[in-house]
């Protein structure tokens, strides 16, 4: 058997939506990187189904929103039914689903398959991004000693090609190593970390169906509590699917795994929606689970090999976090890897990592283990509907991917902008959507679609009003400085200016050349000046004078400040990025 040898930057092993993301993220970024699949390519059915707001934002700074929106099933409602102790099966209430405040995408429903196939075109689309099916990691081995050189390959795996007409092995050197290889992660076991949890004994069926029924809201999203019985619950999906959830057994009845069957599912899902009828057209899939809640006891190996998705975090697909959590890892991961990686990042941010992701985790465990107690509490006590209602609301943030705030301070300045409570603008959160119109334009965009993955940081400048010469002198003053520091550290932001002045009271060429410069290739760059909708400044927080908000490159708040608090910003991205030697830089 001759075996292959070659080096890559980055070896990502699993395709589930954390790896893909991951690679999304490298390819975005132009990084040399290998993919690789145990599975031979085919569309997965069945799996998560559930794509939250900020994943929405998240696939937009990719530039994959509309193909996604195209096909998907928004969630436009929800209706809950509830049995109560006589047996009369009723619906309690009928709720729309509000797109969140500042948020231009409510929560949708697209099979896993289907995002997946997406987010792999794109991919593609690069040459830097390699994926391979049918190839397993055998071996993994971190050479210690060269740990220290930013160069070195430390990670050498041995990867096996398996297509089923012939067997071959390549051993790969690898800069850094992500392991997205899901719940029974082989990575998570080559580094010898445990997962740490419990395991419950409610057993749930999951099943893709297409049906006929005389359920009224069978074409809504539905949760039904049956009294003393358990709980169902059912999301409509694209092409006349249904995606039912079923509990098969109460809190304290024992189920043994071997006992259930689709029929039992189909049987037990036809028992909690009578009167009502329903009868099986075609059945696309089905699964069953035991809830569990499992936590890795570790996410990195010396900020070389990292875990993400559900190689960290195991837990019920019920709330139907699992796929956006995992996906909001490696958004957080890609950036910083692929920044160190190009020599633009210190590689110290690659701890911030596991500091800024585990209490997410942490809190996506808890949020699941809550959601069960109360579906149960529900069950057992045929409780009121207010239950429910006030649960939605209590968890509607987290439910939509908002309530995430980054605490670690080498990413997140300790204090920002005079912080008004409820300010849109918060640091260690996703910088808002707030409209703003084109300078040179007239056109109208929310600022976060400005903020594209590409690895840069964006500065994003609330200018004031720059008809006052004042004003104008102090946005111009902090634009020169701005030029400054992007010279320091050779990296470009993605800049931003937004202003209150009147578009003719205020002209692009009295601008310094960062708000306004002229690029070889595209010409004069037009896309950097913005006008203010008059209230974005009162409710993001931003006092009439304006300020400076630094935004990651994965959209989170890292610093904000006057424009004045140039030094406080130069303090705050000295540790973050590679202090170069003073080269001189013509741009
Ligand atoms: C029934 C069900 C319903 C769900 N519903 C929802 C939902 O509604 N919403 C939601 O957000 N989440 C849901 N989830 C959870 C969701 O599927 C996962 O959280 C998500 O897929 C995790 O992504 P991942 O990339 O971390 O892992 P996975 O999707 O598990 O991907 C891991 C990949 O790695 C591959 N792999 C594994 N081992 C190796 C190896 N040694 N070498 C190479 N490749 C390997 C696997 O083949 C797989 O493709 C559901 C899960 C289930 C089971
Ligand atoms: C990276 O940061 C560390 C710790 O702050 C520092 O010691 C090191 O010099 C930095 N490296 C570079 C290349 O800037
Ligand atoms: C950032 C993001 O989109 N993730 C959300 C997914 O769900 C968890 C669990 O509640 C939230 O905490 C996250 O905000």
């Amino acid at each position: 058997m001759t075996r292959k040898e070659s080096a890559v930057d980055v070896l990502i092993i699993g395709a589930g939506p954390a790896g893909l993301v991951a690679a999304l993220w490298m390819s975005k970024c132009g990084i040399n990187t290998r993919l690789v699949e145990q599975r031979p390519y085919h569309l997965r059915v069945g799996g998560a189904d559930g794509i939250h707001p900020r994943s929405m934002e998240m696939f937009e700074s990719f530039g994959i929103d509309e193909e996604i929106t195209q096909v998907w099933e928004p969630i436009t409602g929800w209706a809950l039914w509830c049995r109560n102790a006589e047996g009369a099966l009723a619906r309690s209430a009928r709720m729309e689903n509000p797109t969140p405040v500042r948020c231009r995408w409510g929560p949708g429903l697209l099979q896993q398959g289907i995002i997946e196939r997406i987010v792999k075109q794109h991919i593609l689309e690069q040459s830097c991004v390699q994926i391979d099916y049918e190839t397993t990691p055998i071996s993994l081995v971190i050479k210690e000693d060269s740990l220290g050189d930013p160069d070195s390959h430390p990670c050498v795996l041995t990867l096996r090609h398996d297509d089923g007409a012939g067997v071959s092995d390549e051993l790969v050197r690898a800069k850094y190593v992500i392991g997205a290889d899901g719940a029974r992660s082989w990575t998570r076991k080559q580094l010898g970390f445990e997962m740490q949890g419990t395991r419950t004994r409610s057993v749930w069926g999951v099943t893709d169906l297409v049906v006929v029924s005389d359920f009224p809201d069978i074409r809504l999203c539905s949760t039904i509590n049956s009294y003393g019985e358990g709980g169902l619950f059912f999301l409509r999906r694209e092409r006349g699917l249904i995606r039912f959830y079923v509990q098969l057994n109460r809190a304290d009845e024992e189920l043994p795994a071997t006992s259930i069957t689709q029929e039992l599912i189909i049987e037990t899902l036809q028992k909690l929606l009578r009167p009502y009828t329903l009868s099986v057209k075609r059945c696309e899939w089905w699964s069953t689970y035991t809830v569990a809640h499992y936590l890795s006891d570790g996410m990195t190996k010396y900020d070389r090999i990292f875990l993400v998705g559900d190689a960290v975090h195991n837990h019920s697909p019920l709330v139907g976090l699992g796929m956006n959590i995992s996906m909001q890892d490696s958004y957080n991961l890609g950036w910083k890897l692929a920044g160190v990686l190009k020599t633009e990042l210190n590689s110290t941010i690659l701890s911030t990592y596991e500091s800024e992701r585990r209490p997410v985790a942490e809190e996506l465990i808890e949020t699941d283990r809550f959601h069960l107690q109360l579906f149960d509490a529900v069950t057992a006590t045929g409780s009121e509907p207010a239950w429910m209602l006030e649960r939605e609301e209590a968890m509607q943030p987290s439910m939509q991917g908002f309530a995430v705030n980054y605490l670690d301070p080498l990413l997140t300045a300790a204090v920002g902008i005079n912080r008004r409570p409820g300010a849109l603008i918060e640091l260690g959160k996703r910088f808002p959507q707030l409209n703003v119109a084109n300078h040179a334009t007239g056109k109208v965009y929310s600022i976060q679609t400005l903020l594209k993955s590409e690895g840069k940081f964006h500065v994003v400048v609330f200018a004031g009003d720059l008809s006052i010469p004042h004003e104008l002198n102090r946005f111009n003053t902090f634009g020169t400085a701005l030029k400054q520091i992007e010279n320091q550290i050779m990296v470009k932001f993605n800049v931003i200016a937004v202003h209150r002045a009147s578009k003719t009271a205020t002209e692009l060429a009295s601008m310094a050349e960062i708000f306004f410069p002229v690029d070889e290739t595209t010409g004069r760059d037009y896309d950097r000046v913005y006008c203010d909708m008059e209230t974005n400044y009162e409710e993001a927080g931003i006092g009439e004078y304006g300020a400076v908000v630094l935004v990651r490159p994965d959209q989170y708040v890292g610093w904000s400040g006057e424009l004045e608090d140039v030094q406080d910003l130069t303090r705050y991205l000295q540790p973050i990025f590679e202090t170069k030697k003073q080269v001189p830089y013509n741009n």
